[in-house]
């Protein structure tokens, strides 16, 4: 095991289900992390809310798995941490590629998503006890159009969209250099230089979108980002804040 940015070692695997439950089983086991677990291939890669995650050859699977000592709604702000920092790996491997970061957890290259990140932890109100940051990025390949689900965002990779081909080992270590960069803010000063960071990469601000909700669609202008990381919508009957959503652009 080698030591990358932020202390954490580094455990690299042929293959695995999935790195997220890779670090949920060595968490139960009783790894104490940081430990970043990165796998070639992926048999059982997953997103959010059941959905799958693809992982064509020469992309970056990776999970950090760590135990901050942190209230839960403050560890959740680390899903804005990990994007942060997606997309500065985005952003110095395909400079000439616009690079934007669709709410909640969508890392964008020209407007189609070329990385996700998944966080999940175990834990109760009280506080959690592991916290596991998976992060994907495309960096050779998107899936197929056929392997996504219908309706969703277009999928992008680094080389696709123009950007230098930089193998997962490479990429590992920038992206985790990246991830700490953005933590030791996130320690520092709080949710609110993150926020700033995120707003100014955020994809639609201004726009009307659409957001669909586990309970129903809400349409609007997406207005704000909030200090909790709630998306701000203006509608016809007033303002929403919303915590979990799918959005769609319109006009
Ligand atoms: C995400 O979910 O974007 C979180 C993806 C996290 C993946 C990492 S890889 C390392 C770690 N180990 C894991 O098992 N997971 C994490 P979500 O926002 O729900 O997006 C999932 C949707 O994106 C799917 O329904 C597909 O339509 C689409 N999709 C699947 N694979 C994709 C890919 N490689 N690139 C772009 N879109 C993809």
């Amino acid at each position: 095991m080698t030591a990358l940015p932020g202390g954490a070692r580094r455990l690299a695997l042929p293959e695995v289900d999935s790195t997220n439950a890779e670090a949920a089983r060595r968490a139960a086991a009783g790894e104490r992390g940081p430990l970043w677990i990165v796998a070639q291939r992926q048999t059982a890669g997953r997103g959010r809310g059941g959905r799958g995650w693809e992982m064509p050859a020469g992309n970056l699977a990776a999970t950090l798995l760590m135990r901050p000592a942190l209230p839960p709604a403050r560890a959740a702000q680390l899903s804005f941490v990990a994007c942060l920092a997606a997309a500065d790996l985005l952003a110095a491997l395909a400079p000439a590629a616009r690079v934007s970061l669709k709410w909640p957890n969508d890392p964008l290259l020209n407007g189609s998503k070329a990385a996700g990140v998944l966080l999940e932890s175990s834990g109760g109100a009280g506080g959690i006890d592991w916290l596991a940051i998976g992060i994907g990025v495309n960096l050779a390949a998107a899936p197929p159009a056929e392997a996504l689900r219908p309706g969703g965002v277009r999928a992008t990779s680094v080389v696709a969209e123009g950007g230098r081909a930089l193998a997962p080992d490479e990429a590992l270590p920038r992206l985790a250099a990246a991830f700490e960069a953005w933590a030791a803010r996130h320690r520092a000063e709080g949710f609110a230089p993150i926020r700033a960071a995120w707003l100014a990469r955020a994809e639609g601000l201004g726009r009307p979108i659409e957001a669909r909700l586990p309970d129903g669609v809400l349409t609007g202008i997406y207005e704000d980002v909030d200090e909790h990381g709630r998306l701000v919508l203006r509608g016809a009957s007033g303002v929403s804040r919303v915590s979990a959503a799918d959005l769609f652009f319109q006009g």
